[in-house]
């Protein structure tokens, strides 16, 4: 099967539908040229629909309809799958809400070009993060540490989920195993790249958070992700470094990683 585009932005979507149309113009307009892909879980507010027409419109733009709300683990494996059965290169991970800048896309595709995966951080050089409670920041700063400490991976933002990977990398993973559905989605797939030696950069981005809505955070994510650390470092063996020499890359922060 054929595609425009080299690169894939997968936005999984959950009741988006004043964000949609804003977002996809905004990666239409991007000097680097991207194919949109909408993991749109039967939205009760209609964004699948939305998404339906936007594609209608624009061949670079694609929909993957699930049946149901299902998180954000599944919806990312089912547009992983669906980019690995095309061409794509660069296959991107990117929230709906405008929390991520589409701007930063081109910023994410060129440390790829020499990255295995490109980790989005908001924690390298400093902390940008905008209208987050000084609750979330630190349980999102602790949950990096704590993750760095069992673990071992160095990266400064381990819960990011604005990521490029490149299409070697996913599937060098099996995707039917990848269990998490939270934040520890994140983690778990970061993780699996990383224990084999691959190459992993850091870039720098500001995160905002949307100014509508409520936080999904909720106790059940953060048990997830207490536990899911554990594991991930038993199935690596105990070990809290790579399997093979590692690569890790902070194209920005070389110091920190
Ligand atoms: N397909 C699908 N998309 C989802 C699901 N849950 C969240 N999303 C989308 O995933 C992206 C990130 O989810 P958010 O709800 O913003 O999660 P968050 O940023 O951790 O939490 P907030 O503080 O609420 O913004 C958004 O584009 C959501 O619409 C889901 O179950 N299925
Ligand atoms: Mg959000």
């Amino acid at each position: 099967m054929g595609s425009a585009n080299k690169t894939l932005v997968i936005v999984p979507t959950y009741n988006e539908r004043d964000n949609l149309p804003p977002m996809a113009q905004r990666l239409l307009a991007l000097h680097v040229p991207v194919d949109l892909l909408v993991v749109d879980d039967n939205s009760p507010d209609g964004t699948g629909k939305i998404a339906d027409e936007l594609a209608a419109k624009h061949p670079t733009i694609h929909v993957l309809h699930r049946s149901e709300k299902n998180g954000l683990g599944r919806a990312y494996c089912a547009g992983f799958a669906w980019a690995l059965a095309r061409d794509y290169e660069f296959i991107m991970e990117m929230d709906g809400d405008f929390s991520h800048n589409p701007d930063d896309i081109p910023k994410f595709v060129e440390a790829a070009q020499n990255a295995d995966l490109v980790l989005g951080s908001r924690y390298c050089n400093g902390i940008r993060v905008i209208n987050w409670p000084l609750r979330r920041l630190l349980l999102s700063t602790s949950a990096a540490r704590y993750v760095q400490i069992i673990t071992g991976m160095p990266f400064t933002d381990p819960t990011g989920g604005f990521k490029c990977f490149r299409r070697h990398a996913l599937q060098s993973i099996d995707l039917d195993t990848v269990r998490s559905n939270g934040y520890s989605f994140q983690i778990e797939m970061t993780h699996k790249i990383w224990r084999q030696g691959m190459k992993v950069a850091e870039v720098p981005i500001i995160f905002t958070d949307r100014f509508q809505g409520s936080s999904k955070m909720s106790g059940k994510i953060v048990r997830e992700a207490l536990w899911m650390v554990w594991s991930l470092w038993i199935q690596n063996g105990l070990r809290r470094s790579p399997r093979a020499p590692s690569k890790t890359k902070c194209e920005h922060c070389e110091s920190k990683a």
